[in-house]
C-alpha cells in the first residue's frame, strides 16, 4: 500500500510520500520537486511535466496548461469564454458540452476532456511517485481548492481514476496545510482547553484561499473558509505583460499579442521579473533577445511601479481575509498565528497587508511550495490501514450550504429543506424522514446561486424508487441518508422503507425533534453523526410510537450528476493505458537511438585517445570511417526506425570496439597482475 499525497497545482505539482518513518516531498527525473501542469502533444507521443514546459514556446499549439479551473465547465461558460483568448491552444465543445481541449497528437486532431488531461498529468506524478518508492503506488490523496463545487470535484476524481488512482480523499488546499501544521505539533492545548486558532493564507497562481482552523491535542476543526477564486499571482503576470506589451508597441512598433511565442516567452520573462522584484525593490531589467522579428527588447521596472499597477488586485486581499474572520466568530485577538503558503504570497506588498489586516506578524513556519503536498501525505498516511500515525481528527466545513426540494400534495407544491448549512461539519451524514407512498424525486442544489463561484447551482436529481404505500394504504415512512463525503462531494447515499408489521396500529410516530445519533467511524478519523430531521407530507398523519419495524433497502436512482458515466470512463481508463505504452515505446526507441550516437561519440573520442596503441592505422581509420558513416545515417535514413534497427547498429559497431577495449583492460590490468602475484610471492 502506497502513502502518496499530491498537490495539483494550477500551475506547480508537489508529490509528498511516507518512507522510512517521515514524510518527504520527492523529487522528479530532473531532480526537481516540482512538476509543472504542462502536458504536450507530439507526431510520436505525449511529454509531461518539465519536458512539456520546456517546449511550450516551440509547440504552443499542442501544449496544454492552465487547465485546472477548466474542470467541470461548459465550453460556454462565461469562465472559460473569459479564458479561451488567454490560452495558446484551442478548446473545443464537447457533445455534452462541455469544454474541451483539442491538439493535434499521432498526425490527427484530437479533442481530449479536461478530466483526461489532468488523467494524464496524474499518471505522470503517479510514475515518479513509483519511481522514487520502488513500487506501485495506487492510493493516493489529492488536493482541490476549497471553492471547487461538485461537478468540479467529481471531474477531478474522473481524472484521479483515468491515472489508475485510488483517491482516498479530495482534500481542500488549506485543510490539508492545516494538516501539516498541527500534527507534530507537541504544544496544542488539551482537548478542553481553548483552541489554538491559526488562519491559513494560501495565494497560488491562480487563486486565493483562506482558512481560520481550530487547534487542540489530536484534532482539528476547520472554521471558516474563504477566497477569490480569481485571484492569484497569474494576475501579476498579466498586469506585466499588458504594460510591456504596451511599451513595446511604442517603442518597437511590435504587437506582441498577435504572436503567440512572443506573447508566451514575455509571460515567462515577465513572471521571472515578478519574482526578482520580490526580492529587490530597486529597477530592474527586462532584455528578451530576437524577441520578434529580429528585434532585441528591453525594458525596466520597479517594485513600486509594479505596485502602482496591480493596485486594483492588491486591494482585493483584504475581503476574504474579512470574511473567514467573520465567519469564525472570532476577533483578531483569538487568532495565534496567520501563516502563508502558496508562491504568490512572497509578494512583499501581499505579505504586509495580510500582516496589517491581522495586526500581526505573519509566519512562514510552513514550506510555502510543499506544505499542501505533505499534508496530502499526511492525510493518506492516516487513511492507510497500512500506515500508523498519531491519532488526529479532521472535520473540515461545507463551503456551500445544500438545499433539497421535492414534490408535495400542498398548495406551492414544493418541499424545501437546507440540509447542509454554510460552514457546516464535513464529512457528515444526515437521515431525513418522509412520509410517502410512490417514488419520489430530490433536487439537490447550492442554496446561494449568487456566492458560487459557478455558474449552475444544481448539484443532482436522486430519484428514491420501489416506494409504496403500507397494507392499509397509509404512507410510508421513508428514510433518506444525505451526505457530504470525504471529498466534499454531495449525495443522497440510501434509502429505506420503515414497514409496519402485523397487528401494529395504523398511527407511526413522527420524529418532531430533530435527534442526534453520534457514530464513529474510525476509518475516515472524523466523527459521523447522523442527524435525524423529519419531513411530514400534510397528508400523512402522526401519532403514537411503535417499537417492532422492519426496514427495507430502496434503490437511488441519480440523474443530472456531473460525472462521466462509467462506460466513457472505462474507455477513457484504457486509451490512458495505451498512450502509457505508446509512450514508453518512444522512449525505448529514442533511447536505444541515444545509445547508438553515444557509443558512436565515445569510440571516436577513444580511438585518437586511449585506445591509439591498441589498434593498427589501418584499422582505425576503417573503424573512424564507419562511425563516421553511422552517425550519417542517424540524421538521414537511421532518423526513424524500429528498436531492433538501432540494437542492431550498436551491436555491429560493439563487436568491433569491444576488442579494442579488452586489449586495453588487459594491459591496464597487467601491471597490477605482476604486483598482486609480487604480493602473494
Ligand atoms: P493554485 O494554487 O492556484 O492552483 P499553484 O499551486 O500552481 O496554483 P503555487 O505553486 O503555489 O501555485 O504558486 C505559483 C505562483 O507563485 C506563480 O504565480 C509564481 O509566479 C508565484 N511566485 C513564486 N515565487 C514567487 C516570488 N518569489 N515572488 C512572487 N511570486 C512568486
Ligand atoms: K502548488
Ligand atoms: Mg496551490
Amino acid at each position: 500500500m502506497s502513502v502518496v499525497g499530491i498537490d495539483v497545482g494550477f500551475q506547480n505539482c508537489y508529490i509528498a510520500v511516507a518512507r522510512s518513518g517521515g514524510i518527504e516531498t520527492i523529487a522528479n527525473e530532473y531532480s526537481d520537486r516540482c512538476t509543472p501542469a504542462c502536458v504536450s502533444f507530439a507526431s510520436k507521443n505525449r511529454m509531461i511535466g518539465n519536458a512539456a514546459k520546456s517546449q511550450m514556446i516551440t509547440n504552443f499549439k499542442n501544449t496544454v496548461h492552465g487547465f485546472k479551473k477548466l474542470h467541470g465547465r461548459a465550453f460556454d461558460d462565461a469562465f472559460v469564454l473569459a479564458e479561451q483568448p488567454k490560452l495558446p491552444y484551442s478548446l473545443h465543445k464537447l457533445p455534452n458540452g462541455n469544454a474541451g481541449i483539442k491538439v493535434r497528437y499521432l498526425d490527427a486532431d484530437k479533442v481530449f476532456t479536461v478530466e483526461q488531461i489532468t488523467g494524464m498529468l496524474l499518471s505522470k506524478l503517479r510514475e515518479t511517485s513509483q519511481s522514487a518508492l520502488k513500487k506501485p503506488v495506487v492510493d493516493c490523496v489529492i488536493s482541490v481548492p476549497s471553492f471547487f463545487t461538485d461537478a468540479e470535484r467529481r471531474s477531478v476524481f474522473d481524472a484521479t481514476q483515468i491515472a489508475g488512482l485510488n483517491c482516498l480523499r479530495l482534500i481542500n488546499d488549506t485543510t490539508a496545510v492545516a494538516l501539516a501544521y498541527g500534527i507534530y505539533k507537541q504544544d496544542l492545548p488539551n482537548p478542553e482547553e481553548k483552541p489554538r486558532n491559526v488562519v491559513f493564507v494560501d495565494m497560488g497562481h491562480s487563486s486565493f484561499q483562506v482558512s481560520i482552523t481550530a487547534f487542540n491535542k489530536g484534532k482539528l476543526k476547520v472554521l471558516a473558509t474563504a477566497f477569490d477564486p480569481y485571484l492569484g499571482g497569474r494576475n501579476f503576470d498579466e498586469a506585466l505583460v499588458d504594460y510591456f506589451c504596451e511599451e513595446f508597441k511604442t517603442k518597437y512598433k511590435l504587437n506582441v499579442r498577435d504572436n503567440p511565442r512572443a506573447l508566451l516567452r514575455l509571460h515567462q520573462e515577465c513572471e521571472k521579473l515578478k519574482k526578482l522584484m520580490s526580492a529587490n525593490s530597486s529597477d530592474l531589467p527586462l532584455n528578451i533577445e530576437c524577441f520578434m522579428n529580429d528585434i532585441d527588447v528591453s525594458g525596466r521596472m520597479n517594485r513600486a511601479q509594479f505596485e502602482d499597477m496591480c493596485a486594483q488586485y492588491l486591494m482585493r486581499v483584504e475581503m476574504p481575509l474579512k470574511t473567514a474572520l467573520e465567519q469564525s466568530k472570532l476577533s483578531r485577538d483569538d487568532v495565534y498565528a496567520v501563516e502563508l503558503v502558496g508562491g504568490a504570497t512572497r509578494i512583499p506588498s501581499i505579505k504586509d497587508r495580510i500582516a496589517k489586516y491581522f495586526c500581526k506578524d505573519i509566519s512562514t513556519t510552513l514550506n510555502a511550495d510543499e506544505a499542501v503536498a505533505r499534508g496530502c501525505a499526511l492525510q493518506c498516511a492516516i487513511l492507510s490501514p497500512a500506515f500508523k500515525v498519531r491519532e488526529f481528527s479532521i472535520t473540515d466545513v461545507v463551503t456551500f450550504p445544500i438545499t433539497l426540494r421535492w414534490k408535495t400534495p400542498t398548495e406551492d407544491g414544493l418541499g424545501e429543506c437546507e440540509v447542509f448549512g454554510k460552514n457546516h461539519s464535513a464529512p457528515f451524514s444526515k437521515v431525513i424522514t418522509f412520509h410517502k407512498k410512490e417514488p419520489f424525486d430530490l433536487e439537490a442544489f447550492y442554496s446561494n446561486p449568487q456566492e458560487l463561484p459557478y455558474p449552475d447551482h444544481r448539484i443532482g436529481c436522486f430519484s428514491v424508487q420501489n416506494v409504496v404505500p403500507q397494507p392499509d394504504g397509509d404512507s410510508s415512512k421513508v428514510k433518506v441518508k444525505v451526505r457530504v463525503n470525504i471529498h466534499g462531494i454531495f449525495s443522497v447515499s440510501s434509502a429505506s422503507l420503515i414497514e409496519k408489521q402485523k397487528g401494529e396500529g395504523e398511527d407511526m410516530q413522527i420524529d418532531s425533534e430533530p435527534m442526534v445519533q453520534n457514530e464513529g467511524r474510525a476509518e475516515e478519523q472524523v466523527s459521523w453523526s447522523f442527524l435525524l430531521l423529519s419531513f411530514q407530507d400534510p397528508t400523512a398523519g402522526g401519532s403514537k410510537p411503535k417499537v417492532k419495524v422492519k426496514s427495507l433497502d430502496l434503490p437511488i436512482m441519480s440523474s443530472n450528476i456531473r460525472q462521466l458515466d462509467t462506460e466513457v470512463l472505462a474507455n477513457f481508463v484504457e486509451s490512458e493505458r495505451q498512450m502509457i505504452s505508446q509512450d514508453k515505446l518512444v522512449k525505448e526507441v529514442n533511447d536505444a537511438k541515444n545509445a547508438v550516437e553515444e557509443y558512436v561519440y565515445e569510440l571516436r573520442e577513444k580511438l585518437c585517445g586511449v585506445y591509439q596503441n591498441y589498434i593498427n592505422e589501418e584499422d582505425s581509420n576503417r573503424l573512424t570511417l564507419m562511425l563516421e558513416d553511422t552517425e550519417n545515417w542517424l540524421y538521414e535514413d537511421g532518423e526513424d526506425q524500429p528498436k531492433h534497427v538501432y540494437e542492431e547498429k550498436l551491436d555491429a559497431l560493439k563487436r568491433l570496439g569491444q576488442p579494442i577495449q579488452e586489449r586495453h583492460i588487459e594491459h591496464e590490468d597487467r601491471p597490477k597482475a605482476f604486483e598482486e602475484l609480487g604480493k602473494k610471492l
